[in-house]
């Protein structure tokens, strides 16, 4: 079981991911032809060559990016945390550093420090920052790794010597508190060399938490696929890393946005199991964040918000007992949450052995008439009525009080 030792990780529940780098300038097309694979991806795919590929930088002058905007739809959101593109595979830096001159700073007209302004937005709305940095593939190093191609011949201690590990010292020293690292793809990384990069963080940040994707299994929490949820509530401290779409950086292509009401269903479903949501916007090249994920961030924002006390600080359901048709169960020591996501006359919690003291309206307070009572097998239940005007709500979250802590499903003994 993973254990971040970092109280704010485990409850956070909501994040933000931003993918952001030179890929963003292509937008899934390259002289005319289109990726159909994730739009971070389009050098590898498309074979781009590297002295091709770099003269991107020349264009980046995101004329159009507001770090402040950014982090306040991240805050108007819900949301505890940011996690930024310091580095993806690509190799180019989005922050200014010493050790390599391929950086947002020094290779671009904009001469913008893109992780600084993110660092001081950050602070300005107590938001935490988390980094993104791709410490095994570097596909402009070239000894880097590169996935899906040949790899033999490269000197990987080399590029970990003058690239990777001066530019996570620097990331650790020059950007005020990083709360955490996510890494990725460790491809041929030794758990040798993942230590040293868990040791080199810890060092300069002790409460900095490293991501799964370290790799050697040295990662303090566990990272699910791209929108996977673990089936079963899931012990200790996790996260799913999600698109909006079905590309991380920006695809003008790419319009299969999913809707505000299945995202905040995707988050309640992967808070009720112990999890994170890390939910992803990807910039286009000129810095603007796509209208339609602003739009489904504003309307999750709205039903996050008003139902805080529902999301944040919850704890994994103890268990899972059966797949609700209506919606689903978060729950924090002496209260249970019903997210209503169906037209129902009635809430009905079945196999539940808690005494209940009050039910109600998460974001207004109404209280609602309740009942618990027992089934013919002995089992304890509690049912909630709904007034009939919540049917012309979309969806709504009901608050139970419970006698004692936590949800009970256990059977009854008698
Ligand atoms: C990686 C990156 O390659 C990708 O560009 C993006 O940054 C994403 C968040 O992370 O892609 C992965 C890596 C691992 C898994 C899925 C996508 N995985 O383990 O399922």
């Amino acid at each position: 079981m993973k254990d971040t030792k970092q109280k704010w990780f485990k409850e956070a529940k909501f994040g933000l991911f931003i993918h952001w780098g030179l890929y963003a300038l292509l937008a899934g097309e390259y002289k005319g032809v289109k990726t159909n694979q994730i739009a971070e991806w389009i050098m590898n795919y498309l074979d781009i060559p590297v002295e091709e590929y770099e003269k991107l930088a020349g264009q980046f002058d995101p004329v159009n990016f507001d770090a402040e905007a950014i982090v306040k739809l991240a805050k108007d959101c819900g949301m505890r945390y940011i996690v930024f593109t310091s580095k993806h595979h690509e190799g180019f830096a989005m922050y200014h550093s010493a050790c390599s001159p391929y950086n947002v700073v020094d290779a671009t007209p904009c001469k913008r420090d893109i992780l600084k302004e993110l660092q001081l937005a950050c602070e300005k709305y107590d938001m935490k920052l988390g980094l993104y940095y791709s410490q095994a593939q570097d596909w402009h190093d070239p000894d880097g790794y590169m996935a899906k191609k040949d790899n033999s011949g490269k000197n990987y201690r080399a590029y970990l010597d003058r690239k990777c590990m001066p530019q996570l010292r620097e990331l650790l020293t020059n950007y005020g508190e990083i709360a955490l690292i996510w890494f990725d793809t460790p491809m041929g990384t030794t758990p040798e060399e993942s230590m040293e990069m868990a040791k080199l963080v810890k060092e300069l940040q002790p409460n900095c938490i490293v991501s799964g994707r370290i790799g050697n299994g040295l990662g303090e929490y566990m990272t699910t696929g791209d929108n996977f949820i673990p089936r079963l509530p899931f012990e200790g401290d996790w996260e799913v890393p999600a698109t909006l779409n079905d590309t991380w950086g920006f695809n003008k292509d790419d319009h299969n946005w999913k809707s505000a009401e299945e995202i905040i269903q995707l988050l309640v479903k992967i808070n009720s199991r112990g999890g994170n949501y890390l939910l992803n916007i990807g910039p286009d090249g000129t810095g603007n964040v796509p209208e339609e994920s602003v739009q489904i961030l504003k309307k999750v924002g709205a039903y996050v918000r008003a139902n805080e006390e529902a999301i944040f600080a919850t704890k994994r359901m103890p268990v899972y007992p059966y797949d609700l048709t209506w919606g689903d169960l978060t729950c924090k020591e002496h209260h249970l949450y019903a997210h209503v996501f169906r037209k129902i006359p009635r809430v009905e919690i079945l196999n539940i052995n808690n005494q209940v003291k009050r039910a109600y309206l998460v974001e207004t307070g109404e209280e609602l008439a309740w009942k618990v009572g027992k089934s013919c097998e002995g089992d304890g239940y509690i049912v909630v009525e709904l007034p009939k005007e919540y049917l012309k709500k979309e969806y709504f979250c009901i608050g139970i009080e419970l006698e004692e802590e936590m949800p009970n499903f256990e059977p009854i003994k008698e």
